[in-house]
């Protein structure tokens, strides 16, 4: 039962697709000051699920979150924003419901953290549609809820297998570098990332053909190994004299605007840019259609970044810096001057007061950019996916983007942004999987072996054993930092086995994830979604369900050789060495510790269930489904989803096979 309220004048975000009538009732479990502030009083053991990209645990008790897509290096305790606003929760306990807040602009969630049993939701402005949903379960709201905001993307098969990326790569050789090493040392691959070095002085759309002399064909003989790569698109479009897409933009007003009516322009990697409009279909479709210049190239795969869009300074605002620095440098700089100067240069970047400064031109009227502030990304991969289905219209193309909002998960999926090769970003991404999964972000995952600081062996081993279940399964890190490509450790063929157990469960995870996005369900559960009456399992933050028959419970800290584990039922432990050498073990249902060395995947399958695992193959497109076995409880069945892995409707050739 989902009921819809209106307060003021909404901006429509398109996030929810349904009709839905509003109600003329007085808004339920919360009470209202009339000023967009909404406030609901907790019982001490309610638990609080969702707001998707956010850090901090899978209940989101104790804290002060805000919905500001920000691009945001630091993901650490005290964060307030990431690079999404997904601003759905779910309370249960006492009273159990879900509520969505589909607000564009800044938002705020404090859950208990003024005042511990309080929960207060602020939206900058009191225009905004809250949507509040009865159910019998977390499992049933969430349901009704996707229901409601249409189905999520579906990537291309290959987008399952194991990808490569790193912010560093410069050139062809650099690229084909990567794949032959990952051939010799025999670990399956089925994706090279390009990122922001293949572009010409980092403008979208454009190849530097001194380092890519050849893209088509270096494409193609990728493409004959099963390797796709995977370009990079920024939101920001380089201003340069005689740039197509540059002057194309300004021509038609497609660009978003300074009060004045001038192009707002802003700094990010290319130096001075424009912004597209995406909230302007015609821009969306314009913009859309330049994917067409790489997809001609046979490029089937992209990733949107800087969406937020991230604004590394203005100009005004770097001239204020300036002057203001000079005048404190000119003295004793004292503490106080100090922090005012280092507070100023680290404000440069992502200024919030920069986004009150451009407007976006909305059926001809001019719309301030704070107060939608939250859209931009979603329109971004929404123009992609829009123009794609045209230029493309057999075939899905992988899209995934950093920006988001409710919404976009119909467009494309997310990566989880700018991590560290910490131990405790494993356990990070692994809590946002189901929050993200309650929005509708399926298609999803991290970058594996983190993507700032120098990462070690054992972290990557441990970080593997738990992203080989996300779909979007990447290795990915940034320039200057340790390289992370698996070839470049000493105990290579452990992380090669770990990405053949990868390739084993790919027909498991693909089922999985069909499943979960024809059925508007959660590929990935806190395990107190299916034992909702049970304490313990509501107190376990570092477990999830995958699917109908797992259950992982990764190594988080170094040097573990081990870790307690919490069962709700019986389950059977498997433990992997190799794709073909395991060992099982059937435990009762309570707490355990449970071994698993540094180069054992350890894993749960549920009662009575049984998982498909085939041979390991180089990539997706050499995985046969005729290897397919069955590992599990003897006696049990399972059913497979699967299809072509690539017409856009997945229906057209969805088989539902048994087996046992
Ligand atoms: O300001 O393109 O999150 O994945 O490697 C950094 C360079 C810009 C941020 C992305 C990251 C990417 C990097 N980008």
């Amino acid at each position: 039962m989902i009921k819809k309220y209106i307060f003021g004048n909404p901006f429509p975000t398109d996030a929810v697709i349904k009709d839905i009538e509003k109600s003329e009732g007085k808004l339920p479990y919360f009470e209202t000051d009339g000023k967009g502030s909404f406030t609901c009083e907790l019982s001490e053991n309610d638990v609080v699920y969702g707001l998707g990209e956010q850090v901090r645990g899978i209940n989101k008790r104790g804290w002060e979150y805000i919905g500001w897509n920000y691009d945001n290096p630091n993901h650490q305790e005290d964060t307030r924003s990431l690079y999404g606003a997904h601003n759905f929760i779910i309370v249960q306990g006492e009273k159990t419901f879900g509520a969505f807040f589909d607000y564009a602009g800044k938002i705020v969630f404090d859950i208990g953290y003024t005042k511990r049993n309080i929960m207060n939701i602020r939206a900058d402005k009191n225009d905004l549609a809250v949507y509040i949903i009865d159910g019998e379960s977390e499992k049933d709201i969430v349901k009704q809820f996707r229901q409601i905001i249409g189905r999520s993307y579906i990537p291309p098969f290959w987008a399952f297998g194991y990808g490569q990326s790193r912010w560093g790569y410069k050139n062809e050789k650099d690229i084909k570098e990567v794949a032959e090493k990952y051939k010799s040392a025999g670990i399956p691959l089925d994706s090279i990332y390009l990122d922001i070095d293949y572009m010409e002085r980092y403008k979208d759309f454009t190849v530097d053909k001194e380092r890519f002399p050849d893209l088509e064909k270096l494409v193609r003989d990728m493409k004959n190994d099963g390797i796709h790569l995977v370009p990079i698109i920024d939101a920001g479009v380089r201003i340069e004299e005689g740039y197509d897409v540059y002057e194309e933009g300004v021509e038609n007003n497609y660009f978003c605007k300074n009060a004045d009516g001038e192009n707002f322009v802003g700094a990010v990697w290319p130096g001075r840019v424009h912004f597209p409009d995406f909230l302007n279909p015609k821009t969306r479709e314009w913009f859309g259609e330049k994917y067409s210049v790489l997809t001609k190239l046979g490029i089937d795969g992209f990733w949107n970044d800087m969406n937020e869009p991230a604004i590394f300074y203005t100009e005004d605002r770097l001239a204020e810096t300036l002057e203001k620095i000079e005048e404190l440098t000119s003295g004793n700089m004292g503490i106080d001057e100090y922090f005012t100067f280092t507070g100023m240069v680290a404000g440069l970047n992502g200024n919030k007061g920069d986004y009150d400064k451009f407007y976006h031109n909305v059926d001809g009227k001019m719309i301030k950019h704070s107060d939608v502030h939250n859209l931009y990304g979603m329109n971004m991969t929404r123009s992609a996916f829009e123009a794609l289905q045209k230029i493309e219209p057999e075939k899905r193309t992988l899209f995934f983007s950093r920006s988001s909002y409710i919404g976009a998960h119909r467009y494309g999926g997310i990566w989880q942004g700018d991590n560290k090769s910490w131990w405790s970003h494993i356990l990070q991404s692994m809590q946002q999987l189901p929050a993200l999964n309650m929005s509708g972000f399926i298609f999803t995952g991290c970058d594996t072996g983190g993507f700032g600081n120098d990462t070690t062996e054992d972290l990557m081993l441990r970080w593997l054993q738990y992203s080989l279940f996300t779909p979007l399964f990447r290795n990915h890190s940034a320039d200057g930092t340790r390289e992370q490509e698996l070839y470049q450790f000493d105990n290579v063929s452990s992380t090669a086995e770990m990405i053949k157990i990868r390739y084993s469960l790919i027909p498991y995870l693909y089922s999985e994830f069909l499943k979960a996005v024809l059925n508007d369900e959660m590929m990935f559960r806190p395990i107190a979604f299916d034992f909702p009456d049970d304490k313990n399992s509501q107190q376990t933050e570092d477990q999830l369900f995958v699917g109908n028959e797992i259950m992982i419970a990764p190594v988080y800290r170094q040097n573990a050789l081990g870790r307690y584990v919490y069962l709700p039922e019986e389950m059977m432990l498997v433990r992997m060495r190799k794709y073909n050498d395991f060992e099982t073990e059937i435990l009762p249902a309570g707490h355990h510790y449970v071994n698993a060395g540094l180069d054992e995947l350890v894993f749960f399958i549920r009662k009575g269930k049984a998982v498909p695992m085939c041979e390991p193959a180089e990539n997706t497109a050499n995985i046969d489904f005729n290897s397919i076995k069955l590992v599990g409880y003897s006696d049990s069945r399972y059913e497979l989803y699967k299809d072509n892995g690539i017409s856009p409707n997945p229906e057209e050739s969805l088989e539902i096979i048994s087996l046992s």
